[in-house]
């Protein structure tokens, strides 16, 4: 957003005026010098040109998801079938990983609302006993891979406008988490204008600053290009992402079997690649995989229609139950040509929000009681119906997906805390560790293992261990 070399107040107030926005300035006078450039600034770097057409498709009309008529469940690598080789695709993606050739990448950049947490949602702790932070979970499990392939994986982290300074000072202030700084990158994302619901008017955040909020995730595939992380990338030799949310301390953030399937199955293009696990029921939060004209998508939770969401086959499984649990391996080269040419364009989803705003014949702020603004983001799946091919691993809720979402509830640090002690249970208890149970079958304590102790119950043999769990124990390994 850096106002361009001879862009002056009159140049902004004629773009302005073009699209009927120049309540923006409405203060202008009133502000110091250094505010009055941030203004400036800030608005020369919101694509106003584009405006009246969002505000027509976005604003004006609440587009209805169009559900095409062929959609079909996504075929996927079910874990069981015996129909591909597990340790051969394995042994392909370790070789990857030995060769340098895989970056872990983390969308950070989200604002956590939900959870009613001030702050960059990775600084939220991710463990239950030692509460260690989100983003030293997924350190973790690059520290871990680093040493079992003997490689460097580099990390990108996408922040926002909103949290990269903190964010920064965090990794920082917890020595990069004991991975090296120069392999560790931030970028922020970018972000849009917030428009108000009636007018499909840009709001005022302060007389000074133009309200906008953090692109979506989707974002990440336009900022990974303009910020230099695939030129860093290329340079490293680096071909693959691998994609996680920071919400998910569970996540495998870097999985060999998953590597190697994306980057050699025979249906696969290797430009990007996805993690499904069945769904709970049929209300669970999640994308759905699908397939339409031949081409993998997710389908977000709320746009797919209840009978779809609801419909079983004959074994009474649900017949759209492919959830998607946001894990993805992006190739460096997809990414490079989806920004080749022009601007990649990704659609953008409309949520509507309470977004504070100053009133402009007052200069009053207001904080509406209900959503008055429209609030549009990209989300990162919608590119992979621009892929040549794209295939979905079906894995374990239980071994990988624990978001931490909501403060109470369904994906809250409670539950996150109990997915995290079942997994380390069935784990003891592979390797002969008696774990003390409930009557309703849950584990009778606390127990959290870190990748770089085991990624998986064979790990475990080498850790020195009692031959049972007390009962309400709490046991972080
Ligand atoms: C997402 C998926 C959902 C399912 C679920 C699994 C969407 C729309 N839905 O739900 O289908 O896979 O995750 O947990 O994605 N983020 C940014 N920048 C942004 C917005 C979000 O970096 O502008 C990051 C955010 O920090 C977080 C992730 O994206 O790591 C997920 O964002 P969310 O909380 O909005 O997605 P959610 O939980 O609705």
């Amino acid at each position: 957003m850096e106002l361009k070399r001879g862009v002056t107040f009159s140049d902004i107030k004629q773009r302005l005026d073009a699209v009927g926005q120049s309540h923006l300035l409405r203060f202008h006078e009133d502000l110091d010098a250094a505010s009055q450039r941030g203004l400036l600034d800030q608005i020369a770097g919101i694509e106003l040109e584009r405006l009246p057409r969002l505000v027509e498709q976005y604003v004006k009309r609440k587009q209805a998801f169009a559900i095409p008529s062929d959609l079909e469940p996504a075929p996927c690598y079910a874990r069981d079938a015996k129909t591909w080789n597990r340790a051969d695709y394995r042994k392909k993606g370790e070789d990857l990983l030995r060769a340098g050739k895989i970056a872990a990448f983390t969308v950070a950049g989200g604002q956590g609302t939900r959870l009613g947490f001030d702050g960059p949602k990775g600084t939220f702790f991710g463990t239950a006993i030692t509460k260690k932070p989100l983003f030293r979970c997924l350190a973790e499990w690059i520290l871990a891979a680093q040493k079992r392939f003997g490689t460097i994986i580099p990390w990108y982290v996408m922040t926002s406008p909103l949290n990269h300074a903190e964010t920064v000072a965090f990794f920082q202030h917890h020595g990069y988490f004991g991975l090296s700084e120069r392999d560790v990158m931030f970028f922020s994302q970018g972000v849009l204008p917030s428009l108000d619901m009636a007018t499909g008017n840009l709001l005022l955040a302060e007389k000074g600053m133009v309200a906008t909020n953090p692109d979506g995730h989707g974002g990440s595939l336009r900022a990974l290009w303009t910020s230099g992380a695939i030129d860093d990338m290329m340079r490293r030799g680096v071909e693959h992402l691998s994609y996680v949310q920071i919400d998910n301390p569970l996540a495998r953030v870097i999985d060999p079997v998953f590597i190697g399937l994306h980057a050699s199955a025979p249906d696969s293009s290797a430009e990007m690649s996805s993690k499904m696990v069945a769904k709970t029921d049929p209300g669970e939060k999640v994308g759905v995989f699908c397939r339409a004209s031949g081409k993998v998508q997710v389908i977000e939770y709320s746009d797919l229609p209840r009978d779809k969401t609801e419909e079983r086959n004959a074994t009474g499984r649900l017949r759209f139950n492919a959830g998607s649990i946001a894990i993805h391996l992006i190739s460096v080269d997809f990414v490079a040509r989806l920004n080749a040419g022009d601007e990649l364009s990704l659609p953008l989803h409309r949520a509507e929000k309470k977004v504070p705003y100053v009133d402009s014949s007052t200069g009053q702020t207001i904080q509406p009681p209900m959503a008055n603004a429209v609030k549009l983001e990209a989300f990162v799946f919608d590119a992979l119906p621009l892929c040549r091919s794209s295939i979905v691993y079906e894995t374990d809720r239980i071994d990988e997906f624990a978001p931490i979402k909501n403060a109470d509830g369904n994906d809250s640090p409670a539950t996150c805390r109990d997915t995290q002690t079942e997994r380390a249970a069935r784990w003891l208890e592979a390797i002969g560790v008696s774990v003390p149970r409930k009557p309703d079958g849950k584990a009778d304590c606390v127990i959290e293992v870190s990748p770089t102790t085991a990624w998986e119950a064979d790990d475990l043999r080498n850790v020195s261990l009692p031959k049972s769990i007390e009962r309400g124990a709490e046991l972080a390994l």
